[in-house]
């Protein structure tokens, strides 16, 4: 797919994205809930959340471990920060929320399992992304109103083979991680595919490997639920933010090369992209 039929593809996909009324508020645009941030890795939770406001969403709030929740309120003020250490901590976010993100340097310890048991309560369509998986793979479950995101190590742990395998037949390892754990799942890595059905399957040939860097998927969990935040299906969703995600990181490298990219480098461009500034 060339540079040009991908400019096509957004524009045919953005399409899907009702355009902003005058006298929208932020309440139109949905509140996603981002949970994650154990002990090290407050850094996934706040890519997560910029990356679902810089795709439109219209509040974004971060669930994280008490001594993070103020350090991320500084760094991205727009964000609003809570520490949840109980699952009764998290259940007035939940409710308030409209869309979850579970996942991103959630950790596999009893706080991630605790809030990952919490979540799945909800009936709020949800990105189950990184540690979560890693938690799911443990005690695999179905849902219709989620996305999962694995990349090739998680999508190992979750269909219990190992990742040569997954890599070998990258397609027939996405209908199995549909089937297995329905709604809509999305095999990241060179070629991300998304199966959304048993007749549904997509492949992004955009992106590059400057995007194999620490943060990248956390940035394409936020950028999905932005999107489902906007009212976009998990279908739709999942198709657009895996192209927006690449085609920004195509644009990223272009500017300054594939090695060195920052996932934060992804922003900027996910802005301009779901603005169709192409
Ligand atoms: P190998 O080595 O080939 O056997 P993990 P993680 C494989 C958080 N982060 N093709 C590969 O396996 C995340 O959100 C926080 C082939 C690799 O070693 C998570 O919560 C950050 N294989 C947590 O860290 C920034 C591939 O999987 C293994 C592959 C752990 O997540 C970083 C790694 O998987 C990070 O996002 C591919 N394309 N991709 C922060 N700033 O806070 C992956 N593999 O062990 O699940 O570790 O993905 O780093
Ligand atoms: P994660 O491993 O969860 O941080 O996710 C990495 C993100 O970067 C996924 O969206 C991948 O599809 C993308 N990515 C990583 N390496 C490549 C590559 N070589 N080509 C295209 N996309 C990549
Ligand atoms: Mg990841």
């Amino acid at each position: 797919v060339t540079p040009s039929a991908y400019r096509i593809i957004l524009e045919e996909r953005i399409a899907k994205l009702p355009p902003r009324a005058r006298a929208g508020h932020k309440g139109d645009y949905g509140h996603v809930l981002i949970i994650g941030g154990e002990q090290g890795m407050p850094g996934a939770a706040r890519m997560a959340g910029e990356a679902a406001y810089r795709v439109g969403a219209g509040l974004v709030s971060i669930a994280t471990r008490g001594q993070h929740a103020s350090l991320l309120n500084m760094a991205r003020p727009e964000l609003m920060c809570y520490g949840v250490e109980s699952p009764e901590d998290l259940k007035p976010l939940l409710q308030r929320a409209t869309v979850i993100v579970i996942g991103p340097g959630l950790g596999q310890g009893t706080w991630g399992q605790m809030m990952l048991n919490e979540a799945l309560n909800t009936t709020h369509p949800l990105v189950v992304d990184a540690d979560a998986l890693n938690l799911l793979a443990k005690q695999p479950r179905q849902h219709d109103h989620w996305i999962i995101t694995p990349h090739p190590g998680e999508a190992s742990r979750l269909l219990g083979c190992n990742t040569e395998e997954i890599q070998a037949n990258r397609f027939g390892a996405v209908r199995n991680l549909h089937q297995r754990y329905r709604g809509v799942a999305v095999l990241k890595g060179h070629g991300t595919l998304v199966c959304a059905g048993r007749q549904s399957l997509g492949l992004c040939t955009a992106g590059n490997p400057g995007m194999a860097s620490g943060g990248m998927g956390d940035v394409l969990s936020g950028a999905i639920a932005g999107l489902l935040a906007q009212g976009l299906t998990l279908s739709e969703a999942a198709h657009l933010g895996v192209t927006i995600h690449a085609m920004a990181g195509d644009r990223a490298a272009r500017e300054g090369g594939e090695r060195g990219l920052l996932a934060g480098d992804l922003m900027f461009y996910l802005r301009r992209l779901a603005n169709l500034q192409i």
